[in-house]
């Protein structure tokens, strides 16, 4: 029987595009393809399935352009705000995303983040890189101490739970906000606090680890900013339409908040470069994902969704 024919849409490690080319009539461009590319290859190979990852916006139409044959889109990521997910469901495609195989290092990423934005790395960093001569005034460069201090978490599923346990390892003492309280087996330490208007006022850092949803309006907006304590920290790892980037501004700028950590941004990749302006950000090109290890398991489990759907089963992580 001859391989299904795949198109893998985005650049994937070396490892996951041998074993797309092993089981699979594989398609892979050496760049990653945006929605309308991403067409044009799946119809001109008459694909069973598109391996895609969340910087690709699949509107309706975007997925009313794939050809007929497409059974499954497959994402990399664990979000999955950049798709309609209805529409392809309409269709008859299936979509998936990858769990669980993010959530350490994402977690990883968020422990950064805080550390860098309490000791203001990015700071130290381009003071040596600018040759260290210019004084370095005591005590106006010092930073936050993480340890000890009270770490929020706004969304607590995986990755937020993850990022609990690794607090607890700075002595911080962390309460939670979510949809309903975890079984306490599941609470890593933490406190849960019902509300989003309890918890900010409690926060020395918050970091948020909630889903993205298409449409929604950001969650931090200047009303929430302001709910937090003057000298908070914010880090964000999750998606940059929770947070009204204005607001997020004017409170770095103000001095409302001590610093933030982010990873993730409104428009990516062209970021507002505001926040270039300000030294009291520490930024990342959304890479809480980016690891050697992380990377080839989140190709390998979009494979595995594949494999599923095109032999007659279940998808394995279904959205
Ligand atoms: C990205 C992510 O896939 O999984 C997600 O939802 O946002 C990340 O893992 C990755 O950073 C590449 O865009």
């Amino acid at each position: 029987m001859p391989k299904p024919s795949i198109l893998v849409a985005r650049r994937v490690p070396p490892a996951v595009a041998t074993r797309a080319q092993a089981e699979f009539a594989a398609v892979l461009p050496d760049r990653d393809l945006n929605a309308a590319g991403t067409a044009v290859l799946a119809v001109e190979h008459g694909v069973a399935a598109v391996v895609t990852g969340p910087r690709v916006r699949f509107d309706a139409a975007s997925i009313g352009a794939l050809p007929r044959t497409v059974r499954i889109i497959a994402n990399t990521s664990v979000g999955h705000d950049h798709m309609d997910v209805a529409a392809a469901k309409a269709r008859g495609i299936a979509v998936t995303n990858a769990p669980d195989v993010l959530t350490d290092c994402t977690a990883d990423l968020a422990m950064l983040l805080i550390l860098a934005a309490c000791r203001r790395a990015g700071e130290y960093e381009r003071i040596m890189r600018a040759g260290w001569r210019q004084g370095f005034g005591m005590p106006d460069n010092l930073g936050l101490r993480p340890s000890g201090k009270t770490l929020g978490i706004l969304g607590m599923g995986r990755i937020g739970r993850a990022v609990a346990q690794r607090a607890r390892g700075f002595s911080m003492q962390v309460m939670y906000t979510n949809r309903s309280r975890l079984p306490s087996e599941l609470e890593e330490g933490a406190e849960f606090v019902p509300s989003l208007e309890a918890l900010l006022p409690r926060c020395d850092i918050l970091s948020l680890h909630l889903p993205g949803t298409p449409g929604a309006l950001p969650i931090m907006t200047r009303e929430t900013f302001a709910q937090l304590p003057r000298g908070a920290v914010f880090v964000n790892t999750a998606r940059g339409s929770l947070v009204d980037e204005d607001a997020l501004i004017d409170a770095l700028r103000s001095g409302h908040l001590f610093a933030a950590g982010l990873d993730v941004f409104r428009r990516e990749p062209d970021f507002d470069l505001r926040l270039n302006e300000l030294s009291n950000v520490f930024l990342t090109p959304h890479v809480a994902s980016a690891t050697v290890e992380t990377r080839d398991a989140m190709g390998f489990r979009a494979l595995d969704n594949v494999a599923a759907v095109l032999a007659g089963h279940p998808a394995i992580d279904p959205v």
